[in-house]
């Protein structure tokens, strides 16, 4: 034992093969046990942190904010979406995700409540939207769960909207927001992307009106965010300079931005 120890702090060059790999094994073993521990220890602490939004604890939240604040100012104007020729469109396309669309619907209602800042409200028609110019596009359209499409859509400029209405007040704000009729979904949006040109009130897939299951009578298009900020059915539409309300983000601790 004596010599074991000694051996631990004798100079390599002074010790024979087995006093060697016994030295060496010691060693490897302590680096070890320091970093499996180190591991444990941080995982322990990890886990007993409070959550600060949802499910996310604090310290993941934080790196997940950093990232938010780094990826939130890429997008732009500057960055387009790449787009695709008619003839690879799927159709029919695939059908994903139901929320705020399960609620008893009268088409022949419907209107789309934009809520001003200054208070009042305007009831948009779909008839009102299809006087605006009307633009097309094919992109590949992404979903946060691993799939993506390419599709074809057709609708309004929210740009092309917001002018000719002219919501210029509510445009120079921070956030958007929209919600389904019953309000049961509903998402956040940074200005700048939902002002973005590939963003569309779309009110055709395929050249066809929407299906009821893919937004009927109308359903935003957002080609530089994930599919989940695509709401379909859009029955409110709010402006602040505060984040608006996101069902995934709020709800399961999602990135708010979900950029691409
Ligand atoms: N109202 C509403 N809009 C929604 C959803 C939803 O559940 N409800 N799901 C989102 C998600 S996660 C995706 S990927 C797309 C899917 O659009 P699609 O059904 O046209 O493929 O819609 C988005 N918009
Ligand atoms: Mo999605």
């Amino acid at each position: 034992m004596k010599n074991f120890f000694r051996d631990l702090f004798t100079k390599n060059s002074k010790l024979n093969t087995d006093q060697l790999i016994i030295k060496k094994t010691v060693i490897s073993f302590f680096f070890f046990f320091v970093f499996a521990g180190a591991a444990v220890w941080g995982w322990v602490w990890l886990r007993d942190q409070p959550s600060s939004s949802g499910r996310t604890s604090a310290p993941l939240r934080k790196v997940l904010n950093t990232n938010e604040a780094i990826f939130s100012n890429i997008l732009s104007d500057r960055h387009l979406a790449k787009t695709y020729p008619l003839s690879l469109a799927a159709n029919p396309a695939r059908v994903n995700g139901n929320l705020g669309l399960k609620s008893q619907f009268d088409p022949a209602t419907w209107v789309m409540n934009v809520i001003r800042s200054k208070g009042d409200t305007l009831k948009i028609r779909l008839e009102d939207i299809k006087q605006l110019p009307k633009t097309e596009i094919v992109f590949n359209f992404k979903c946060i769960e691993g799939w993506n499409q390419i599709t074809h859509w057709g609708g309004v400029k929210f740009s092309d909207f917001m002018k000719a209405y002219g919501l210029n007040e509510e445009a120079a704000m921070k956030y958007l927001g929209l919600s389904t009729p019953d309000k049961q979904y509903y998402v956040g949006i940074d200005m700048p992307s939902a002002m973005h040109p590939q963003t569309l009130l779309c009110y055709e897939l395929n050249g066809q009106p929407l299906p009821l299951d893919q937004g009927y009578p109308l359903r935003l298009i957002i080609p530089v965010k994930y599919g989940v900020k695509s709401l379909k059915r859009i029955g409110f539409m709010y402006f602040d300079n505060k984040r608006t309300p996101d069902y995934w983000a709020d709800v399961k601790g999602y990135d708010y931005f979900t950029g691409l």
